[in-house]
């Protein structure tokens, strides 16, 4: 009885010994870090939600190694996400970081990206300049600049000639502005005034009071996913729809999650972006549904295709390096990436390491009952203008 409960034991602890140790070879570990609660939760939600419909699609075995995701809620605050990708990295040795739902998150992770060499993926913010701050950082979601200008080329030849500005004062705000209102100035056309408003609570009352009285043809808006509904609200409470003033802005601004409670009153708005639900391909239309069906209901947003385009990254590098797993090798496989994704062609610019990609107009129409950001022109392959400077 003693020998045999001896053996038993002594293998128990050989297995236990072993095990993390297995386990830890044969695993691939990516650190989600989101904002999964606070004001910006419906971004931390869509992105979660399209990395796990890629991984429930494609596996989680890859190159002979089980893809494990851990997910980390930063409550949107860039001390806290600092913290939490220090300790993915030295505690659980994640392979790649991810997520980053806002521009000051992405810049607070990326020196430890560097530092500990771990491949980044900003799956959600869209500053220019993020990209810039370290070498192993990539993104999978878009930037402003790209967002930006072709709404600013579509503008004057459709009856703008005079703007007001109004974006949320920070990286990604003061990116739309700049970048719209240089490029809406060249085409001939005049802008009136550019208003900030704070990125957290803001109350948007007094600015589109400003806005009635100064009486542009159009107001640009950028705020980020999630507070669209917030500012139209104010904008058709504050009655700029009838005093004639246009809402323009980018995709951001109809967030395809919240665009379909914003009233009819948005029927018609035009709107730049990369991604829209009802992009008309065959592929986008699987991947609207199979989310649909994996989320009770939810309908993906530019967020949702972050996550999603981010994990086929980390996917291919993983395939290409087999399984080795090292940050230099994933980085290298991740430069100059080329895939048909939902939302159109994209290729991850071998230099900048951020995503070129197709920038649609889009109108807000009516389809089976239902808003949607309708696609009417395209303009091919956007590299980040903010870059080409
Ligand atoms: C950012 C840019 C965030 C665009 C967003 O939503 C957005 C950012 C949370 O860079 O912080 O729609």
């Amino acid at each position: 009885m003693l020998r045999r409960q001896f053996v038993q034991a002594a293998s128990l602890t050989a297995v236990a010994l072993a095990m993390p140790l297995a386990y830890a070879a044969d695993t691939f570990k990516i650190g989600l870090i989101l904002p999964m609660t606070g004001q910006q939760a419906s971004t931390g939600r869509e992105v979660e939600a399209g990395a796990r419909l890629y991984m429930a699609q494609h596996g989680d075995t890859v190159a002979g190694k089980k893809v494990e995701l851990i997910v980390k809620d930063d409550t949107g605050l860039p001390d806290v996400a600092k913290r939490i990708a220090q300790e993915l990295v030295v505690n659980d040795k994640v392979n790649v970081l991810a997520g980053f739902g806002l521009t000051p998150i992405a810049l607070a992770v990326a020196p430890i990206a560097t530092q500990s060499k771990t491949p980044a993926i900003t799956m959600a913010a869209a500053t220019s300049a993020i990209t810039e701050a370290s070498p192993y950082m990539l993104r999978s979601s878009f930037t402003l600049p790209q967002a930006s200008v072709g709404l600013a080329d579509w503008a004057p030849k459709n009856g703008i000639k005079s703007v007001v500005t109004l974006v949320s004062d920070y990286g990604p705000g003061n990116d739309a502005e700049k970048f719209f209102s240089e490029r809406f100035e060249k085409n001939g056309g005049k802008v009136i005034e550019k208003l900030r408003v704070p990125l957290r609570s803001p109350d948007f009352a007094p600015f589109l009071q400003k806005v009635r009285d100064a009486k542009p043809d159009a107001l640009f808006i950028f705020v980020p996913s999630g507070n669209g509904a917030a500012v139209m609200k104010q904008f058709f409470e504050r009655g700029l729809d009838k005093a004639g003033i246009k809402a323009i802005g980018t995709g951001d601004l109809t967030d395809d999650e919240q665009l379909n409670n914003m009233g009819e009153g948005m029927l018609g708005i035009v709107t730049s972006h990369h991604y829209s639900a009802a992009h008309p391909s065959e592929l986008n239309k699987k991947f609207v549904e199979a989310f649909d069906k994996a989320n009770k209901g939810l309908r993906p947003n530019f967020m949702a295709m972050g996550g999603y385009d981010g994990m086929h990254m980390v996917y291919e590098a993983l395939k290409a390096t087999k399984g080795e797993g090292s940050g230099d090798a994933l980085l290298a496989a991740m430069k100059g990436l080329k895939f048909e994704s939902p939302r159109g062609p994209v290729e991850i610019d071998a230099q900048t390491r951020d995503i070129t990609q197709d920038i649609y107009l889009r109108k807000v129409e009516k389809k089976d009952g239902q808003l949607y950001n309708v696609e009417f022109d395209v303009i091919k392959a956007v590299k980040d203008p903010g870059k080409t400077k």
